[in-house]
This record gives structure tokens, sequence and C-alpha cells, in this order.
């Protein structure tokens, strides 16, 4: 792939050779295919990859680039479905995996200081062990690293309890495309001292710094908790049902769909344990946990029988193991997985108020009804936020350039149909280049002129994550 930069790489590299520590520079071709890419499978190309140890060692790369005008892309577990990661023209990448070490948790402050390349899991674990948690639940969170899901602003599967990963941070540590390392709010959790920049650069997708640190605010582990997996065989059932949970005598810690297609895909591809054999239209998966002071298993048994009663559900399962609990969350959490494995597939990460969320893929399944595509259509996601996520995958019998025609149909259609149910392109994925062209749609041309003028103040030259989220 020939890029646009490849004369000022050389220059960079050659500079690199000199200014920095050999090993943090990475050229072999070999070597930086993985950083080129991200789980969008979008094809970018690493011009060179500088992989630092430390905050310093950024700002040093940082600095370089800027000397020489050199693009460059931030980088963490790649997990990204925006290609906000993905160096599409050849600028070089700034991957930061080696900077993933944890302070010891404050058990006092409810926080934890972590470097930006320690993965999401890992942060998990190294909480659980003081009985508290980072809150931000993750399909990716094997993979997907702290930097990135305070870049992305993640959502995940509990977003309807804690909201998304911009309520739990109180501090960066940030470094500019000029080489300054700035400590943001230094964990405060009180502090009226003007512009919120730590707010500013959670979900600004390294288009405006390199986070490279971050205080977290962390809660304490639920102590009861129930999964239960339930079909349905409507839309509107689904909608009753969450309405029915709103007062139910439980606080929702995840409240999940996915149609029957989803579910068929994922046995197909990852197996799958359940004694759960109805086939519903739709299945949704519910976890709960106790409300405070209050006993968990009693009311909750009494208030699914008399929603079993109603009619409402096709069928219900409580998790009655750790074990069952996971394979309810594999059906849900597999789905990305298993479609990938599958085919070729196209995503939409839209979002609409949660009162609408029935009437919203109701109007996407009759449109796709009444269509000759050659996609399926798999819808799934976060119900309680009013986040769902629709992919298309191409049918086996069709060509790439018919898959691709119908999907530029699907597109139009679902972005028309988002703007009549005031809605946004990008629920929690980002803009990245996937969604950057349909940002007028949920953002006002004033809103991307403040964008811009922001995007100036950080990097006049538009070297950092350049052509993600806006143009300058
Ligand atoms: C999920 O909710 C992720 O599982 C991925 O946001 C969604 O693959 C997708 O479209
Ligand atoms: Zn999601």
């Amino acid at each position: 792939m020939s890029s646009p930069f490849q004369k000022l790489i050389s220059e960079l590299a050659r500079a690199a050779a000199i200014r920095l520590p050999k090993e943090i520079v990475e050229r072999d071709p070999n070597e930086m295919q993985s950083y080129s890419s991200d789980w969008t499978k979008l094809a970018g190309q690493a011009g060179i990859v500088f992989l630092p140890r430390t905050t310093a060692e950024v700002s040093a790369v940082l600095k370089l680039c800027h000397e020489l005008k050199a693009p460059i892309v931030p980088s963490g577990g790649r997990t990204g479905l925006a290609g906000g990661a993905v160096p599409i023209n050849g600028e070089a990448v700034l991957n930061l995996s080696r900077m993933n070490s944890m302070e010891p948790v404050d058990t006092l402050g409810l926080s934890v200081r972590v470097q930006a390349g320690a993965v999401t899991q890992q942060v998990h674990d190294h909480c659980k062990r003081s009985g508290l948690i980072w809150p931000i639940d993750l399909a990716a969170k094997g993979s997907s690293q702290i930097g990135g899901n305070l870049s992305t602003n993640a959502g995940g599967l509990r977003v309807i309890r804690y909201g998304m990963a911009r309520k739990w941070v109180t501090g960066l540590q940030i470094v500019t495309m000029s080489g300054d390392i700035i400590e943001l709010n230094r964990g405060l959790e009180k502090n009226n001292t003007g512009f919120d920049l730590v707010q500013l650069i959670v979900g600004s997708e390294g288009s405006l710094a390199v986070v490279t640190e971050a205080t977290l605010k962390l809660t304490r582990v639920e102590t009861e908790t129930r999964v239960f997996l339930l079909g349905l065989n409507s839309l509107k059932a689904a909608e009753s049902f969450f309405e029915k949970a709103r007062c139910g005598p439980f606080q929702m810690l995840a409240l999940e769909f996915l149609s029957n297609a989803c579910a068929q895909v994922v046995r197909e591809q990852l197996g799958y344990d359940l004694k759960f054999s109805a086939q519903s239209a739709y299945y949704l998966v519910l976890e709960v946990e106790a409300l405070p002071g209050l006993p968990l298993e009693a009311p909750l048994v009494e208030w699914l029988e008399t929603v079993l009663a109603s009619g409402l559900l096709t069928d219900g399962l409580m998790a009655q193991s750790k074990r069952e609990a996971s394979e309810c969350w594999k059906l849900r959490e597999g789905i990305t997985e298993s479609l990938q494995k599958k085919t070729k597939i196209k995503k939409f990460d839209v979002a609409v108020a949660p009162h609408r969320m029935a009437e919203f893929l109701a109007e996407v399944e009759k449109w796709y009804a009444s269509q000759t595509v050659c996609f399926d259509l798999y819808v799934f996601g976060h119900w309680g936020d009013g986040s769902p996520h629709l992919n298309v995958g191409k049918k086996h019998t069709a060509s790439d350039s018919n898959f691709q025609k119908d999907y530029e149909i699907f597109e139009k259609w679902v972005f028309a149909a988002l703007l009549r149910f005031h809605g946004s392109v990008s629920a929690e994925h980002g803009v990245g280049v996937l969604k950057k062209h349909w940002l007028l749609l949920s953002r006002t041309p004033e809103e991307i002129r403040i964008f811009k003028a922001i995007k100036r103040a950080f990097d006049p030259h538009g070297l950092l994550n350049p052509g993600k989220v806006i143009d300058l």
C-alpha cells in the first residue's frame, strides 16, 4: 500500500534512530501488521510503530512527530469498532500496551491509578481483590485497555446501572501533541475551577491528546446477583417487560437483548450448554442485584412468577450456578465473535430514547421484511440503554459488491430513520472513521465548529489521529 506519508515516515525513522531508545521503535513489517488494524478489520498500514515504556517516552515520541509534522495514531487493545485506532493512511502508531502497571487500590478514596495500557479485565481482577470494581463491563474486556476505554467513553453491558466510562474517572495524565505532560484533576471528587478537561478528553478518541494514566473511580462489588435468560415473542413484550422490571424488587445491572437469529449463530459457532429449549423470537439477558438492605431471592421469584403468569414471556431460566450464569452471558457476549466467524459483517451502533426501542426496531424489521437484500439481519444490544446493535451479514451466495450495494441502501435508510427518532449515529463505539460522514445527523454545524476550534487548540497542525471524528 502506498502512503502519502512515506517520505515523512522515513525521515521520522531516521530521527527516531538518533533521538529515541531503539527498544521502543518497531519497523519490522510482520510485527507492525497487528497495529495496522482493529476489530473493524479496516485495512490500515502502520508506517512505524512506537512502543513507549514511560510517559517521558510518549512525550519524546510526540515531540519528535510534532517537530517533523508527522501524523501519529494512538493505539491500545485495538478492539474498537469505528476504526479510531487504525492508521488508514500509513501514519505512525503510538501503542501504549507496555504501559500497563496498576497502583495499589485506594480502599478509602475508592479509586485506583493505572497506566493506559492496563487491560480492562486485569483492572477488574486487581480491584476485585479489595472487594471493589471499576464497573465498565465490556464483551471486549479481555483485550481492551483503559486508555482506549476512556478515549472512546466505552459503554458496555452495565450502563443501565453504572453509566458510561466517563462517570468512573477522576483524573487523567495526558500528553499533548507538542509533548507536554499534563495532570488533569488529580483524582479530586470536587473541583469547580473552570472547564472540565478530563471530561473533554474522555470520548475524544485520541484526537486531542494521548491518555497515559488514569485515576479510576471504584465502587463495591455487588454482593448478591442473579442472571436470567428470558424468551419473548415480540418487541412489544420486551418493552412491557422492561417497564415491569423498572419497578421490580431489585436493581437492574443489565438488560440485554438478542434476536433468535443471533442466538442461532452463537449456538452454531461457539456451542452452547444451557437446557433452554424454547425457540423464541427474541431473548433478554437480565442481571439483577438486591436493593440496599433488602433480600433478593424470595421477592424475585415471586415477581418472576407473576410476570410468567401474565403471559409476557415464552420461557424463563434463572441461572442456578456461576457456570449457568456465564452460559447465559455467553449467548449475548458471543454474538460479535460468532458473526465475525460466520461471514462478512457490517455494523451499526445507534441510540434512540429507551422508551422508543421497540418502535425503532419494529421499523427496522419491517423495512428488512419488505426488501430483497443479500444480507441477513442480526439485532441485539443494550435494551435498557436504548442502544441497539444492528449487524448485517453477507449471505454466502452474494458477491462482495452486491453486499456493499445493499448495505449502503440499508445504511441510508437507518440513518434517515434515526433522524426521525432523534437518535444518535453512534451510541458507544464512537465516530472514528466509519461514522465521520454521518456526524452531521447527530451534531449541529455549530457544534462541529466548536469541535474544530477545540481540536485546533490542542493540535493546530492536525497531526494527532488525523481523519478521525472530524476533519480540520
Ligand atoms: C456489544 O455490545 C459490542 O457486544 C459489540 O458493543 C457490538 O458487534 C457489535 O456490533
Ligand atoms: Zn455494545
